[in-house]
């Protein structure tokens, strides 16, 4: 298939994609429903899907699968678009990485985010992404708050001060996601304000290095507007990436195709993402439903893309001269019923 092109769009036009959307269906209260596909087997087909850039974790694809991995994006077109440390798979991340307890998993963690900045490199990935998955707590006094915040600032620090000692002016750029819970009752860095205070707490020198991977669904599990946040990361200059797709409002994390749920604030999205003229990937992390079939398990991304595409190519022909009349006259009703009409 084709590749899915977003035009007119600044910088990256192509679409990003998680190897981990192609699951085999599992949840937590059941198994799979699908053949496990090889996690190499899944870069042929999410090049058919119409994807140019790929993400992946370290447990996905190691420093040993690298220059396999490289020689299958090359074959089919394919660029790393995205790299990431998995803090939460293995038991040993159980309480936690860089905020556990124990003395020794911190060290482990902060020796697999040095690794996995150097399979980012390997790859050609400019962003890695910390999705800090069991960062919280589930009981009160588990952990002390202060502490864990200090140790996520010691973290990051490490990671970024190696990262510009070997690499400088090439480092990768990383990209923190928040989310308010899930797997843990309460997270740490559970939204986009959290993350940019905790950047701006980093060393001066790595502070350039650190910005925000704001996911649709995250903000919304929370009962928070997706495009405030978007917005926010913008304005500090701090939007380094981004993850789309959709929830059905506040509950646990769904990874739905984009455009599904809120097509209107999707299309606002957009409006907003060309406005500020954003060169980044638009990239989805979405997950195929447990119900679909083997061979339908790209419908998720066909359906995203479908709808990507649809809305951006909406958004480019909203009258911004309409919408800033409807902001000076202070007509938001009126303004909702225009973004309708364009929608539909
Ligand atoms: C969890 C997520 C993650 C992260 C990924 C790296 C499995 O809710 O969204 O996807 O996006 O770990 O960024
Ligand atoms: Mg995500």
């Amino acid at each position: 298939m084709q590749k899915i092109i977003i035009a007119p769009k600044k910088g990256k036009q192509g679409i990003g994609a998680g190897v981990w959307n192609l699951g085999a269906g599992r949840d937590p209260f059941g198994g799979p429903t699908r053949e496990e596909i090889p996690v190499l087997d899944r870069i042929p087909l999410l090049a058919d899907a119409g994807i140019t850039y790929i993400e992946a974790h370290d447990v996905e694809i190691s420093a040993r699968d690298a220059p396999r991995a490289k020689e299958l994006m090359k074959r089919h077109g394919l660029k790393m678009g995205m790299y990431t440390p998995s803090f939460f798979a293995d038991p040993i991340f159980k309480d936690g990485a860089m905020t556990s307890n124990d003395s020794q998993v911190r060290k482990h963690a902060l020796h697999n985010a040095l690794n996995a900045v150097d399979v980012t490199v390997a790859l050609g990935a400019e962003i890695m992404v910390f999705w800090n998955g069991r960062e919280g707590f589930d009981f009160v006094l588990a952990k002390n708050g202060q502490d864990s915040f200090r140790r996520m600032v010691e973290g990051f620090n490490a990671v970024g001060h190696y990262a510009l000692g070997k690499y400088g002016r090439k480092s990768p750029r990383f990209a923190i996601e928040p989310k308010p819970n899930e797997p843990r009752a309460n997270m740490y860095l559970s939204n986009v304000g959290e993350v940019l205070y905790l950047i701006s707490r980093l060393d001066k020198a790595v502070q350039p290095l650190f910005g925000v991977n704001p996911e649709t669904a995250h903000s919304r599990m929370a009962g928070l507007d997706y495009l405030w946040d978007v917005e926010l990361c913008l304005e500090a200059g701090k939007l380094f990436h981004i993850h789309l797709n959709s929830q059905d409002t506040t509950r646990y994390d769904q990874d739905l195709p984009f455009g599904y749920v809120e097509p209107l604030k999707d299309l606002a999205l957009c409006v907003a993402l060309q406005d500020a003229k954003w060169e980044g990937i638009l990239a989805f992390d979405v997950k195929a439903p447990r119900t679909d079939r083997q061979e339908d398990i790209a419908d998720i991304l066909h359906t995203s893309a479908a709808n990507l595409q649809r809305l951006w190519a909406k958004a480019a022909r909203v009258d911004r001269k309409k919408v800033a009349g409807f902001r000076a006259t202070q007509r938001y009703t009126a303004l909702a019923g225009y973004l309708a009409k364009c929608l539909y």
